[in-house]
């Protein structure tokens, strides 16, 4: 997969309906983390390329507002199919700028086609309020009415599942949208924007700059056009984001990531929960905010568990995501590959061991990637810093607890809490366990990724800051409601006085 020979695309953002390059015509090259080679180059934009965007954003906003909601709907479920039409094409490109196996990248696009079908049928609810006036012949109702021009900053890890769930909630609430994919992940978000052209929507209504954080995040967040951000990414950054938009009084959502755990308790069906472990841990290469990086094993099962455990990870095959035969792709960059690594001197300083892979993998064509081993820590304890903190890896801590109590409060104990598991075949320990996890997101005989797009998605603690995406959530967060008095009585009518 050599880029010598091959003619270089270069892409452009997408605004007001047209596909346009930088202001400063500068760009980023993105290349395939599993080879190194270049993709496309893609816009460096600025600040300039911002206030282009959210002014054709809000040029567009009271036509689209207007526009009727089951309308809308309508284009979203034209996206909803063009998706489906391109699936494996789309699939196939995620695969390459990204990184996750193939299987895995189309479930990435099949989430944004639910959540298309999804948010059209809300295009025909919206729901509101209907609710009886204390006054005779007044009638009393509550709308949900769009925020304005929203912008929506989206991760690496899912590029088209998570701009699915952010755009098309923000668009059949009639929001114009401004979206900024992660510089590692931008061609998938165009594709995306492709869709919604093909669909109809109409110019300006989504717009697509691409760029870094400091350049095209910050200056989106600040822009007193734009009234709402939808951020998933680090906690370091989602803190400043939230920080720069409280000085306007702006609506944020943040998604920050997660220290999931999976808890297996001594009279768990063994062969279950590895499977649940092995997919939770080590798909997309532990790189997603639901990944299970903790693994809480009470004291009966462990030696049985970590055995069989070690077995199953010697057979994970590393590869390209294209490749068939492959079970784990690269990390998405070098510098994410060094700073997992960077984690096993921490996790030896704190006195764990690493009873598996521990290094990158980088044996004939693997070299060439940002590949890790799969890798289990044992003799983990709780306040360990790998026990605490999200390296975003194929990397899993094995902690061993004596009780369902101590399991629980070792999940508890972190400054996330987006999504926990427990297998077990007590009834009553699973549902002691369902009130007691702290997390947004509670599994019970299934491991801590899959969420599905009709429930509201998002934690606890530092996880995020109380919102939730997807499900009706998602439509509290874009929507601002306007209550709404009709008094048909003929007379002056005052509430609280005359009632
Ligand atoms: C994420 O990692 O940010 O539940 C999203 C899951 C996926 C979404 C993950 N449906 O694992």
């Amino acid at each position: 997969m050599s880029d010598v020979a091959t003619a270089v695309t270069t892409y452009h953002n997408y605004i007001a309906g047209e596909w346009v390059a930088a202001a400063t015509g500068r760009t980023i090259e993105n290349r395939d983390p599993a080879t190194g080679a270049l993709i496309g180059r893609f816009p460096r934009s600025d600040a300039s390329d911002v206030d282009r965007a959210v002014a054709a954003a809000t040029a567009a906003f009271d036509g689209w507002r207007r526009t009727p909601a089951p309308r809308r709907g309508e284009i979203l479920y034209r996206v909803g199919e063009l998706l489906k039409e391109r699936k494996e094409e789309i699939a196939r490109t995620l695969t390459r700028e990204m990184g996750k196996v193939l299987i895995e990248a189309r479930g990435d696009v099949q989430e944004g086609i639910d959540m298309a079908y999804y948010m059209a049928g809300e295009g025909r609810r919206l729901f509101g309020a209907i609710v009886p006036s204390e006054l005779p012949n007044k009638a009393a109702y509550g709308l949900r009415e769009p925020l304005g021009v929203v912008a929506c900053i989206t991760p690496w890890n899912f590029p088209v599942a998570i701009p699915s769930w952010k755009t098309m909630a923000a668009l059949i609430a009639g929001n114009t949208v401004i979206l900024k994919p992660a510089s590692d992940t931008p061609l998938s978000a165009l594709k995306l924007a492709e869709v919604f052209a093909d669909a109809g929507l109409p110019p300006g209504v989504l717009n697509v700059i691409c760029g870094g954080g400091a350049d095209v995040g910050m200056p989106l967040v600040r822009h007193p056009d734009v009234a709402a951000i939808s951020f998933t990414g680090s906690n370091e950054v989602g803190r400043e984001v939230n920080v720069e938009a409280a000085r306007a009084l702006k609506r944020v959502t943040l998604e920050l990531g997660g220290k999931n755990a999976i808890i297996v308790l001594d009279d768990a069906d063994l062969a279950l929960a590895l499977d649940g472990i092995l997919w939770s841990a080590f798909g997309t290469a532990g790189q997603r905010c639901t990944a299970c990086s903790r693994l809480i094993v009470q004291r009966g099962i462990r030696p049985q568990l970590e055995a069989r455990l070690l077995e199953r990870i010697a057979g994970l095959r590393l590869g390209h995501g294209l490749a068939e035969t492959t079970d784990i792709g690269p990390l998405i960059n070098a510098g994410q590959l060094r700073r997992v690594h960077d984690y096993m001197d921490v996790a030896r300083a704190d006195g764990a061991a690493i009873l598996c892979g521990g290094e990158p993998a980088a044996d004939g064509e693997l070299a060439r990637g940002s590949f890790f081993k799969p890798t289990l820590l044992g003799g983990v304890t709780a306040q360990m810093r790998v026990a605490q903190e999200e390296i975003f890896g194929p990397v899993l801590s094995l902690i061993e607890v004596d009780s369902l109590d101590e399991a629980i409060a070792v999940n508890n104990n972190t400054k996330y809490g987006l999504s926990s598991s427990i297998f077990t075949r007590d009834v009553n320990a699973a549902n002691i366990a369902m009130r007691e996890l702290a997390s947004g997101i509670v599994y019970v005989n299934a491991g801590t990724i899959g969420a599905e797009i009709q429930l509201p998605f998002g934690g606890t603690r530092g996880t995020g800051n109380g919102h939730r995406e997807a499900g009706l959530g998602a439509l509290e967060f874009f929507t601002e409601w306007k209550a709404i008095y009709v008094d048909y009585s003929g007379r002056l009518q005052r509430a609280q006085i005359d009632a």
